[in-house]
Formats: structure tokens, sequence, C-alpha cells
């Protein structure tokens, strides 16, 4: 993007094999020393862990409702209780501490549990989304180098079990744990139950937990090839949403209702699920984000806070006002994942009745917010402004020198909750971070004053279909496997209702006939990704335009092939 990436030179933050540990392949994430000392010292890096902070909750709300999911509420007591027995279970299949673990769950009450549970084991989960399918939940678990796998039965009529067992045809030893009807895998019910390692000597054996370690890892939005996996520490992420849930005015009788799928990192910690157990409030699992889902809930649980994708706002605000819920309990509507255009932003507080909070985030690290009491203007024009005040922002010209106050430029940053590598990634990591430990985000901003950042757009190399960040390389490298595409370019085309959609532009093989669109589609979900990533619209083109030194830059191509398809649009 803006400077040439340094691959050949050692950066010190960069993530070393740990000699000291048996597993070489487990995550590391580490902090220039100075900058570390630094965030322990102004309060940010605390020492907790996820299970330290678990157990002082329990201590603290205990017999208050913590999880609401369909018909399970747990209390913050009856969570630590199910984690605890859950830990020992993990333990007792064999799994070691640091081993990880990938979860692929949808909104249910049990997401709660067995996450706190491999937190308490010293696991490392990996967050998966319900939406991923076999090629992208093998890359994670062959990437993680993963030992477990812990799934929902079925859910929303795809059965997880079936993928579990096309997933152990290439991991045989993988280990799979199951929520609700197990068939021939482990139930979560079962782990940890009488007779499974569960004595009461093994009460107290669940091991320390170093806080300054890799807590989970995040999936990456994805912007070259496959997702890569972004390593979380106990201390950065339990700061981000403890300072999230001060912004988003999170008290104790906040009821969060989550709507966006958990496991993704704006419904989870932007304030989300954890900034909302985190002060001991109400957390309510919406099964999915429609209006005839979520408005009874708001009504039923009375609900104060909760998060959307712009679609979604859009969707709600169309819906409320003919709605018999009562919606008046909703005070907060954070907003984010993609832009919020200022002309629905501004629709909000009229529809809704309730205050936006724009957030714009990234599951690497930096969250911004627009804050709750800030005039209506910034609210409704802007995505606000870090979480903390040392964040560091830089907006850089293509040269890498500071823009002027105002102008557009690339954001990079680095700060106490922003990773300075990903899991296992040399090249990507030489290319997404700067030697000075500054990751280069890929969005193009505007800074105003007082720090408020307004986005412009991003370097053209992903499409974020409604908050769904998909990887043009990812897709076109699936376009080049059917037998009949000679060559592929995948690019985002505006869309009022999605913020964009995908379009794939496709050269066919010489002598090849011309397959039909849907056939592509249907070619490209077959391989085995997530439905979102699947090409809206195919189009044919007879070739791509080359230079005379040969391929021109893929990122260049898709400009034009945008550019050309928007031009054409407009004629019609
Ligand atoms: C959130 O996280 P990711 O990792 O799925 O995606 C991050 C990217 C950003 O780099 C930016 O391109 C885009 O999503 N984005 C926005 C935005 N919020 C995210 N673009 C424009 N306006 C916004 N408000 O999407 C995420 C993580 C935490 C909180 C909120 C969103």
């Amino acid at each position: 993007m803006t400077e040439a990436p340094r691959p050949d030179v050692a950066r010190p933050d960069m993530a070393l094999p740990d000699v000291a540990t048996p597993d070489a392949a487990a995550p590391r994430q580490t902090w220039p020393a100075d900058l570390a000392a630094r965030y322990r010292e102004k309060g940010y890096w605390r020492g907790e862990s996820f299970g330290t902070l678990l157990r002082r909750l329990a201590a603290e709300h205990g017999p208050r409702i913590a999880v609401v999911g369909g018909e399970t509420r747990l209390s913050y007591a009856d969570l630590l209780t199910a984690a605890e027995q859950a830990a020992r279970g993990y333990l007792a299949l064999g799994l070691q501490p640091g081993a990880r673990v990938v979860v692929q769950l949808p909104n249910i009450a049990g997401f709660f549990p067995s996450v706190f549970g491999l937190f308490l084991a010293g696991l490392i989960p990996v967050y998966a989304l319900p939406a991923h399918r076999r090629t992208e939940i093998a890359h994670f678990i062959a990437r993680s180098d993963a030992k477990a796998l812990v799934i929902a039965d079925s859910w929303e009529g795809f059965d997880y079990r079936a993928l579990a067992r096309e997933l152990r045809k290439e991991a045989a030893g993988l280990e799979v744990i199951v929520i609700g009807e197990a068939q021939e895998f482990t139930s979560f019910a079962d782990l940890g139950a009488s007779g499974e390692g569960a004595s009461d000597q093994d009460a107290g054996a669940l091991p320390e937990t170093d806080p300054s370690r890799v807590a989970f890892m995040q999936i990456s939005g994805g912007t070259t090839g496959l997702s890569k996996l972004i390593p979380r520490t106990h201390d950065d992420y339990i700061y981000s949403f403890r300072e999230s849930a001060v912004i988003c005015g999170l008290t104790p009788d906040s009821v969060y209702l989550c709507a966006l799928p958990v496991a993704h990192n704006f419904p989870m910690s932007s304030p989300g699920v954890f900034g909302a157990l985190s002060v001991g409030a109400k957390v309510v699992l919406s099964p999915n984000p429609a209006p005839a889902t979520a408005f009874p809930l708001i009504e039923a649980e009375r609900v104060t806070i909760t998060g959307l994708v712009p679609p979604l706002a859009l969707l709600w605000m169309q819906a409320a006002p003919g709605c018999t819920h009562d919606l008046s309990s909703l005070e907060v509507l954070g907003v984010g994942g993609a832009k919020f255009i200022p002309e629905a932003a501004a629709r909000v507080r009229p529809t809704l009745g309730c205050t936006l909070q724009q957030v714009f985030g990234m599951a690497e690290g930096l969250v911004n917010y627009t804050r709750l009491d800030d005039p209506e203007e910034i609210i409704i024009s802007t995505q606000g402004r870090p979480i903390s005040e040392d964040d560091e922002v830089l907006v850089l010209d293509d040269e890498g020198q500071p823009v002027a106050p105002g102008e557009a430029g690339y954001l990079h940053t680095r700060g106490p909750y922003t990773i300075r590598a990903y899991h296992n990634e040399p090249a990507a990591n030489a290319r997404s971070f700067t030697p000075d430990g500054f990751y280069r985000t890929g969005d193009m901003v505007k800074q105003l004053p007082g720090g408020y950042l307004v986005v412009q757009g991003r370097a053209g190399d992903h499409i974020n279909r409604a908050g769904e960040k998909i990887s043009a390389e990812e897709i076109e490298d699936h376009l080049l496997a059917h037998p009949a595409v000679f060559d592929a370019a995948v690019v985002s085309i505006p869309d009022a209702f999605l913020g964009e959609r995908s379009c794939a532009f496709v050269v066919v093989n010489p002598g090849a006939e011309r397959p039909k669109p849907a056939a592509v589609k249907a070619f490209v979900r077959g391989r085995g990704i997530a439905a979102f990533k699947v090409p809206d619209e195919v189009v044919f083109v007879t070739e791509f335009a080359t230079t005379a030194v040969g391929k021109i830059s893929r990122n260049k191509l898709r400009a034009e092939l945008r550019a050309r398809y928007l031009e054409e649009e407009a004629a019609k």
C-alpha cells in the first residue's frame, strides 16, 4: 500500500517461536517492552485473564442473570459453574493448555460456558462464524494447528456434525465437541460430568493462565487470499471491552442484545457481550437479527443497547414505525462494520428513538466510537474517535508521508490493543505492519479536529458486503479452479442496501463453452465456502486489459473493470 515491504528485516516485535514451550506453533503476541510497561503503568493492562475475570464477576454478581439465549437463562454463578465443569472436561479429553480449539457456534447460550471453559482450561478458542464452511474451517484448523472443534448440532437447517465428519477425513485426531445431539461425537453436556475426570481432587486442578499471553484468535476479514488469524491477549482484549463499556454507558442495569453473530469482533467486544458481562449487565442472544425476531426480545427483556451493521439498521428503521412491539427501552444503537451514510444516520433517533453510536473497528484492534454526548453533527457524519489516548493514529499518503490535516489518507495505527503480527504469516506481516509496528489498516480516512475519523473507502482489495469482508483474491482463486475459467477478477459494486455487492468478471478458456452465471455461482459455493462470499453477479468478458510489460496489477484491473461496469450501468 504505502511503504515498501521489508520482508528481509527481522523486526523485534515479530512473533518468534517460543523455544521454552514444546508447542512451537503456539500463538504469540508481543509489544516492545517500553510500550508494554507504559500500558501496564497506565492501568490498561491489569494482569487479569478471562478466567479470573469470570471468577470475579461470579463473586460480585452471582445470582444476577448474565446470559439469556432461547429458553436458557444463566446467572453469573451458573456460568462459572458450567464453565469450570467444561474446563475440566476439555482437559480430561487430553487437550493440553495452550492448544487451539476452533469454535463455530451460533447465538446460543452454550457459547458462553463453552468459551469460558476453554479460557479456564488455558485452551485457545479460534472463532469461526456459523456461515463458514468446509474449506474455511479446514484452513482455520490447519493454520492454528487446532486439536478440537466445538460446534452446535445443527442451526438454520445446516448440520454441523456432517461438516465435522468431512473435516475428520483430513484431520483424523480432531476432537469434536457438540452442543446438542452429539451422535458419534463428544457431547458438551457430558464434559466434566461425574465419572469423566470430575472428582473432588480435580476441582482445583485448573491451570494458571498468564494474562499477557494469547487468549484467543479472531479471523481477519482477509484482503489477500485466505483469512489470517488474529491473536489477541487477555490483557489487551479485556482492556478494549472494559473501556468500551464505559464509552457506551453500560451499567449493571444495561441489557445488551447480541443480534449479529456473537463470534464477530463487533458484537463480541464493541462493547458487545464481553463489555456487557464485564460490568455485570445482562446479555440477550437473538438467534438472528431480523426485526421479527429481535423486536419481541427487546420488548420482553427491556433491551437498552445493541449493535448492527448498516443494512440491518436500515431494515430496523423500516420496520419500527409499524411495529406493535415496545422498543422504548432501547437507549443506544451502535452501527458499524461498514460505512453508515449520514442520510441514514440522521434517521436513527427519529425512527427508533435512541442515540446512534457509530463504531468503526477492526478485529486487529483499533476501535473508534462517537461518544454518546457528542453533538448530533459528529454522531451523524463521523465514524468516531479511538478508545484510548494511547491509540496512535497516522493518516499517510502514497509515499508514507502524513497528509495535511483534514485530507484523506491511509490509516495506520498502533496501540494498547492493536496486534503487532498475524499468527504464522511472515509475508502478510511484512506487508501489513510497518517496521515500527504500525498496522496498515487499508482504510482511507480523513481525520477531523478532536481526532474524529471519517471513513472514505479502502484499497480495492476486498468487498465489504453488509459488514462481511470478502477477499477478492480468495474468490478469484476459487473461480480459477473452474475448468472453463481462464481468468477472473472480483470487484465491489455499490449496492443501495448492502453497501457493496460482489461482481466476478470472468474470462472463459479459449475453446471452452461459456457456463451459465448460476452454474459458476454454484461451483464457487460447492468449493465449501460461506454463502456470503459467492459472487452476487457473474459478468463474462472476452479479455482483461494488459500492458506492454504483461498483466497490469490486480488492483488496477479491478478498478478498471469496476469503473467500466458503473459507466455501462449509468448509460442504461
Ligand atoms: C469490524 O471488524 P472487521 O475486522 O470485520 O472489519 C474491519 C474493517 C475496517 O478495516 C473497515 O474497512 C471496515 O471493516 N469498517 C468500517 C466501519 N467499521 C468497520 N468501514 C466504515 N465505517 C465503519 N463504521 O467490522 C468491526 C470490529 C469492531 C467494531 C466494529 C466493526
